[in-house]
């Protein structure tokens, strides 16, 4: 029996389109994903505004609330619950140079647009949390931008989403490169700062992803710890990397074990999840893989991430305390290799 709730966005069932080459899955519909998501036994859905409403631009704001009640529906009949809306902010031609931070007037106000439309779906969908991955937040070209300008239209944005809803908390999921080369945003440190900067911090926290942690050269059990010292983790994506190279979003411990157990490790000392906080598998499937297996990354990530957690419950602590006592840290490792090795 888990003690953590999961949860899982429609894009990590994807057809296997990479910046190479086409599609090798054919596409699977939304309602049978979600089916398909409470069999494997997640908990919760995430979606970016076009999860729930595809081609958002086209209806009112009326409109979108009327399209993501359909979806709530799917929703409830199966058993799941929304955890975030995400704004899309790097498929459109007028994210092309960013959101929030675009060099252009206009194409900032349709950012915010697509903001306060992911808040609106949220409410409709149940949920009071809204994710910022700022894909295209940054710069390609240095002196195209001003870092500090940059900075500061990110808290304007943050504080204009706090004003057009009270109750919305906004998580800033972290990346520092990938789409864009060098990002406004790049670790949870730079989160907390944004979160202080804005008019309600208590209303500003982090999503950790283990992938994004490791592209920045950071720990992600360090990366989260962090945050949770701060009071603000609020989520975390949960999935592993090979290297400081493309991001991968490979299942969940499949590269760095180790890394991969002290990440539920620290969840499980510090209470992640106490207020409704979900672990999220931002998990891919490999290229390779067959539409029958569609799905499989998904339930090997759970089945490493409840493994992990059982064996993070073993954890002694007594022996831990007396390698520390005796500053034996040589004992302690071995120790924890054994445990994760079954010896
Ligand atoms: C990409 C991100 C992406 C986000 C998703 C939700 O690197 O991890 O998958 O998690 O768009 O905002
Ligand atoms: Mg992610």
């Amino acid at each position: 029996m888990s003690r953590f709730k999961y949860s899982v966005g429609p894009w990590n069932v994807h057809e296997g389109a990479d910046a190479y080459g086409p599609e090798v899955r054919d596409s699977i519909p939304f309602e049978e994903k979600l089916k398909k998501f409470k069999e494997i036994g997640f908990d919760a859905v995430q979606f970016h505004d076009d999860d729930a409403v595809p081609n958002i631009n086209n209806y009112t704001e009326e409109e979108i609330k009327v399209e993501a009640a359909k979806v709530k529906a799917l929703l409830d009949k199966y058993g799941l619950v929304a955890e975030f809306v995400a704004p899309r902010l790097w498929f459109d031609p007028r994210t092309v140079d960013g959101g929030f931070c675009s060099n252009s007037a206009e194409d900032r106000e349709y950012a915010m647009w697509r903001a306060y439309r992911s808040i609106d779906i949220a409410r409709v969908l149940g949920c009071d949390k809204i994710v910022l991955w700022l894909a295209r937040e940054g710069t390609l070209c240095y002196e195209s931008k001003s870092p500090v300008d940059n900075t500061n239209r990110l808290v304007e944005a943050i504080n204009k989403m706090l004003d057009y809803d009270k109750d919305i908390k906004i998580m800033i999921e972290t990346k520092p490169n990938e789409p864009i080369d060098r990002s406004v945003c790049p670790t949870l440190g730079h989160a907390m700062a944004i979160s202080a900067a804005s008019k309600d911090p208590s209303r500003v926290g982090g999503l950790l992803e283990t992938a994004h942690a490791m592209l920045a050269g950071l720990d992600p059990a360090s990366e989260i710890g962090f945050a949770l010292a701060m009071g603000k983790l609020w989520g975390v994506h949960l999935n592993d990397q090979n290297g400081m190279k493309y991001d991968q979003d490979k299942s969940f411990g499949v590269e760095n074990l180790r890394a991969a157990f002290n990440q539920i490790k620290v969840l499980m000392e510090n209470g992640f999840g106490e207020n409704g906080e979900y672990i999220g598998l931002d998990v891919k499937a490999m290229r390779t893989e067959k539409q029958e297996g569609s799905y499989q990354h998904l339930i090997n990530s759970l089945k490493i991430a409840k493994a992990l957690e059982a064996k993070a419950e073993k954890f002694d602590y007594d022996f831990q305390k007396k390698c520390v006592a005796e500053r034996d840290y040589e004992k302690l490792e071995l120790y924890v290799m054994e445990l994760l090795m079954g010896l």
